[in-house]
């Protein structure tokens, strides 16, 4: 058992707690790693608000880290202490009926312990004052020692800074992933991108690399535009400057609608304008936002039977244990890059700032150092 500094999520609503909590070493087929640095995501603040149909409490949230392996557990054989690893809440067994198919990167190995908060043989190596704590998305990285099972991490290049490519753990291998490999965004396209957090600036960079000719990016808070445009977009527009629907403005705006769109915010009302704005015939909407327990989408069927096509895409199609470690690559040759979205950095004692800076609109990505 070891000592480590963590935000605990009590219940749902209230801020975290920075508390030193215990961490059981790891269990045969699981590694303890030291999380160097984590950003914070949406989906982190949305389990927190209580939305989540899975969110269980008391829990160490966290799901965007760059870690080291400290200990691993009998039968670990792909790392070992030392390795520099990003923690996966999409793990990869490489055995599953999910990963043998080649069709989804959504490994179903330990899917259903992982969203009840707990480790592969059902129970949780986290605990405080002797009552347990659940674990998060398998991650957990809001704690400074985490255990992970094996599957959950994907060892990269010791050379790539941790307290920047924890950023590819969630948001920006989701919106570049969902570009490149979700929609598979041809040369010459149009795109539409609604929402510019970390997931809209990185699906923006996807569109860039995949070579679309208009970027369009969307959002209520005109405070994201500059970096928008400085990473690609073409253009910005507020739906908020509109009497009209949307959709009807962007069909406008390119000739009958957009090649793909992109939701990246978690607002029903938002998926289907994004839906809706894509062109008859042949335009591909990608849902990645997170949308609360009850909520539904809607349009008219019609706007599928006339070509469109809805899709969803989760960690941007991206195989953690085979594929992650490119991305980083990538980022190490120059292809992207991290440091505009890193707009705070902070310690863990003021982790609830970085949701607030959040809610406010100020942020887009603040990374906790350890
Ligand atoms: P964020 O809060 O940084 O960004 C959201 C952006 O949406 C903000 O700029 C906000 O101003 C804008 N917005 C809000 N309401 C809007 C509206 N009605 N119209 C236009 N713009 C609006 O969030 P993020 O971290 O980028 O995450 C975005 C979404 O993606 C969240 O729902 C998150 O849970 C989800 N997510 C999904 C995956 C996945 O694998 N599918 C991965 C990461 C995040
Ligand atoms: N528990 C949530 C699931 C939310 C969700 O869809 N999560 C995404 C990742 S968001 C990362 O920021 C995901 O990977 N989904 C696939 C999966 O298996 O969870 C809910 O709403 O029920
Ligand atoms: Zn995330
Ligand atoms: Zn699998």
């Amino acid at each position: 058992m070891i000592k480590s500094r963590a935000a605990v999520a009590r219940a749902a609503k209230q801020p975290l707690e920075i508390v030193e909590v215990d961490v059981e070493g790891p269990k045969a087929g699981e590694v303890l790693v030291r999380i160097v640095a984590t950003g914070v995501c949406h989906t982190d603040a949305y389990t927190l608000s209580g939305a989540d149909p899975e969110g269980v409490f008391p829990a160490i949230l966290g799901h965007e880290g760059g870690a080291v392996v400290v200990e691993v557990g009998p039968g670990v054989t792909s790392v070992q202490p030392g390795d520099h690893v990003i923690p996966l809440y999409t793990p990869e067994c490489g055995q599953c009926k999910f990963c043998r198919s080649g069709k989804t990167n959504l490994c179903q190995a330990i899917r259903a312990t992982q969203g009840k908060g707990l480790m592969p043989d059902g129970t949780t190596r986290f605990s405080y004052q002797g009552k347990p704590i659940y674990h998060y998305m398998g991650t957990s990285t809001f704690s400074e020692y985490t255990v992970l099972p094996e599957i959950s991490v994907a060892k990269i290049s010791k050379e790539a800074p941790l307290e920047k490519v924890c950023l590819l753990g969630c948001g920006v291998t989701t919106g570049m992933g969902a570009v490149l490999n979700t929609a598979k965004v041809q040369p010459g396209s149009t795109v539409a991108i609604f929402g510019l957090g970390g997931i809209g600036l990185s699906a923006i960079i996807g569109a860039v690399m995949a070579k679309a000719s208009r970027i369009i990016g969307i959002d209520v808070n005109p405070a994201k535009f500059e970096i928008a445009k400085q990473l690609g977009a073409t253009e910005c527009i507020n739906p908020l400057d509109y009497d009209r629907p949307i959709q009807e403005v962007i069909v406008d705006l390119t000739d009958g609608g957009v090649d793909y769109s992109f939701e990246c915010i978690g607002n029903v009302k938002v998926m289907r304008s994004a839906l809706e704005c894509c062109h008859k015939g042949w335009g591909e909407s990608v849902i990645i936002g997170v949308v609360s327990a009850g909520e539904e989408i809607s349009t008219r069927p019609f706007q599928l039977v006339t070509g469109r096509v809805w899709r969803g895409s989760a960690f941007g199609g991206v195989r953690g244990r085979s594929e992650l470690p490119g991305y980083v690559e990538r980022y190490m040759k120059g292809e992207f890059e991290l440091d505009t979205f890193i707009t705070h950095t902070m310690g863990l004692n003021d982790i609830n700032k970085a949701f607030e800076l959040m809610h406010e609109g100020k942020s887009i990505r603040s990374v906790i150092h350890f």
